[in-house]
């Protein structure tokens, strides 16, 4: 029989996360851990995955990646059968703002920094020694193509993305004597709650983002991670850009 995996999802809540883990529901070879900070919204998804699958083993919790004593002790006080972690997806992350660096938020910047990479960095820490556990251990990283080039009024979004790229390489070195497979998967324009977020609030300003394109689902990116975590025991997908048709760039986009 196939071994059932734990796979640990940050930023379950909505967009990609909320779409890998009702994809993984589907697919009925994982255990669900997931996390984010509004806990309403994972107990709504809870219910909803339990639809698709009535036996998946699932254990949500409220966190916010950007504490670092929150996330120690959330983690070291995981029921006991949780603390065998398979598979951990950073996915929590955001953008705030989109404007000339010279006109940056500080409160917009230290969001960014404090989530995409020390919050990444803190649930790395802590759910590290879990993995190193399985024999079948791999972390997913999400960065970005804002983690691979640099657009304009992007500065401090592309440059935490930046800082994921290189963690993701880091990761693949330090911990390739634990047998722990290292993935980035890099994507463009994915319609989610993302530009929402990026704007404050602000929907019809959001959803201009994406007018006149079809841009990436986030059922595509849970359909590539499905199928990174499926390579044999052998075959590590080491980083991975996915764009929309329509977007060749961070900035140049084909609109209708
Ligand atoms: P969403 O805004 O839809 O989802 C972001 C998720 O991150 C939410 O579940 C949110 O949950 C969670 N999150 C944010 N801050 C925290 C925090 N401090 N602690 C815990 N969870 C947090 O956007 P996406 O699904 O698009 O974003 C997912 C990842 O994909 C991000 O890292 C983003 O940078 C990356 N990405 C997105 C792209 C896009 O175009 N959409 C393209 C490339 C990369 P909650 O608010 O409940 O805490
Ligand atoms: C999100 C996609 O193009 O806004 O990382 O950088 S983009």
């Amino acid at each position: 029989m196939q071994e059932v995996r734990t796979v640990f999802i940050t930023g379950a809540s909505s967009g990609i996360g909320a779409s890998c883990a009702k994809l993984f529901a589907q697919e009925g070879k994982y255990r669900l851990l997931l996390c984010a900070r509004r806990i309403e919204k994972l107990i709504l998804l809870q219910d909803e995955l339990l639809t698709i699958n009535p036996s998946l083993q699932i254990h949500v919790f409220q966190l916010d990646v950007k504490n670092s004593d929150e996330v120690k002790e959330s983690i070291a006080s995981l029921p006991e059968e949780w603390k065998k972690i398979d598979v951990l997806i950073n996915n929590a992350g955001l953008s705030q703002g989109l404007d000339p660096i010279q006109n940056g938020d500080l409160g917009d910047w230290d969001r960014m920094i404090d989530t995409n990479i020390k919050g990444l960095l803190y649930v790395s820490k802590a759910v590290i020694p879990f993995i190193q556990k399985s024999n079948n251990g791999h972390i997913i990283n999400i960065g970005s193509i804002a983690g691979k080039e640099v657009y304009a009024n992007g500065n401090v979004y592309c440059a935490t993305k930046h800082a994921v790229d290189a963690l993701n390489k880091a990761m693949r070195i330090d911990l390739l004597k634990d047998g722990i497979k290292v993935t980035a998967i890099n994507p463009g324009m994915v319609e989610t709650e993302f530009s929402e977020v990026r704007f404050h609030g602000d929907k019809e300003r959001a959803k201009a983002v994406y007018d006149g394109l079809s841009a990436l689902t986030p059922l595509d990116i849970a359909e590539i991670i499905s199928f990174v975590l499926s390579r044999p025991a052998h075959v590590n997908i080491n980083d991975l850009l996915v764009m929309p048709t329509a977007q060749a760039s961070g900035s140049i986009v084909q609109r209708k």
